[in-house]
């Protein structure tokens, strides 16, 4: 077979809708997007752990505490689907860490923000999750079938943890005044860099024009991002806070909500590794990957004399 045949059997499968699956025959600037935006998206997860870890030990009651451990704990499921589904494109689990750890592969800019009150736990819920829901629904029709199934588990527990976030908030929004006042002070700190979380606008997306055409993404970052503000606007409104953009309006002729300037400086400086809390960040990962040697070394040893063991018996 040619190359030429191969690449039409490829584009047929996209064509018709289906998946392209590890053992198909792919371009490599397809494997290697998705090499990059798959290990990115696992280590926006992994790294997401962190602030809301932060907050597991002061969670205001055991019930709001057990419920943050087990959403801080599906995000770690979450990264090893991921990685797993990355490994069956030709990565190794290490290679990927390795880019994470020496700053070579991003991960999501919105976990470079610190968590500073409890109010922030209902507002990562509520928002972040809200906004990886809208991104990530669409992914579960993206083109490469590892990908495209693990993304039907996340998205179910990621409404879950959508809705924790927007009870938080509710219960806070119709409590006390003080209580009231940390859920906006909270939805004034995460809003932007939320609606930063699509990425930038689509005239400054190297990657999208590919992705789409390859069927990757299903939309572009831009289209998310209008869906993601119209849904969550009328939100905020259940909850009786304000947005925090004076130039927010509902467009009639548009049918959707108009929004204000986003601050690009900012989403940038978050994303080359200069945001409030990037350093941290990848220190907090570096020192775990580092403390857990051991408990790799001894995974590897055990299984080394399993493998032994196992060979003695057939041999005898
Ligand atoms: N942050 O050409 P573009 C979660 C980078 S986890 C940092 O538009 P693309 C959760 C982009 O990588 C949420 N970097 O790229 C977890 C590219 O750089 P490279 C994570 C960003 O790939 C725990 C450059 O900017 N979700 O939900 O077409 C608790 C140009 O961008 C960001 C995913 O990863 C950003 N926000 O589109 C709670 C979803 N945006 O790689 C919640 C899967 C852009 O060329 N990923 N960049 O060096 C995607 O859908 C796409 O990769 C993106 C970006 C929409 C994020």
């Amino acid at each position: 077979m040619t190359v030429q045949s191969f690449e039409k059997g490829f584009n047929d499968k996209l064509d018709k809708e289906l998946t392209i699956e590890p053992r198909d025959w792919m371009p490599d600037d397809y494997r290697k997007t998705l090499i990059r935006q798959i290990s990115q998206h696992a280590h926006s997860e992994i790294v997401g752990m962190l602030p809301e870890g932060n907050w597991i030990t002061r969670a205001p009651s055991l019930r709001r505490k057990a419920v943050l451990l087990a959403k801080v704990q599906d995000e770690g499921g979450h990264g090893l689907y991921l990685y797993s589904a990355a490994e069956t494109l030709g990565i190794t689990r290490d290679e990927m860490f390795d880019q994470l750890h020496t700053g070579k592969a991003k991960y999501s800019s919105i976990f470079n923000y610190p968590t500073t009150t409890w109010a922030d736990m209902g507002a990562i819920g509520w928002l972040v999750d809200g906004a990886a829901i809208m991104n990530q629904v669409p992914l579960c029709r993206t083109s490469y079938g590892p990908y495209a199934r693990a993304m039907v588990r996340v998205c179910k527990e990621e409404s879950f943890h959508q809705r924790q976030g927007f009870e938080i908030m509710l219960t806070l929004a119709k409590g006390t005044e003080q209580q009231k006042k940390m859920a906006q002070d909270a939805l004034n700190r995460w809003w932007w860099p939320s609606i930063m979380m699509f990425g930038p606008a689509d005239d400054n997306s190297p990657n999208s024009e590919m992705s789409m055409r390859y069927r990757i993404k299903r939309f572009t970052n831009d289209e998310l991002r209008q869906k993601f503000v119209d849904v969550t606007v009328e939100q905020t409104r259940i909850l009786g806070l304000e947005v925090p953009d004076k130039d927010l309006k509902w467009n009639e002729e548009r049918g959707h909500y108009d929004y204000g300037k986003i601050n690009w400086d900012e989403f940038w400086a978050v994303v080359k590794g200069n945001g409030p809390c990037n350093k941290e960040r990848l220190e907090a990962r570096k020192t775990a990957w580092e403390n857990g040697a051991w408990v790799r070394d001894a995974a590897m040893a055990h299984s080394q004399k399993r493998k032994e063991r196992s060979s003695k018996k057939e041999a005898a």
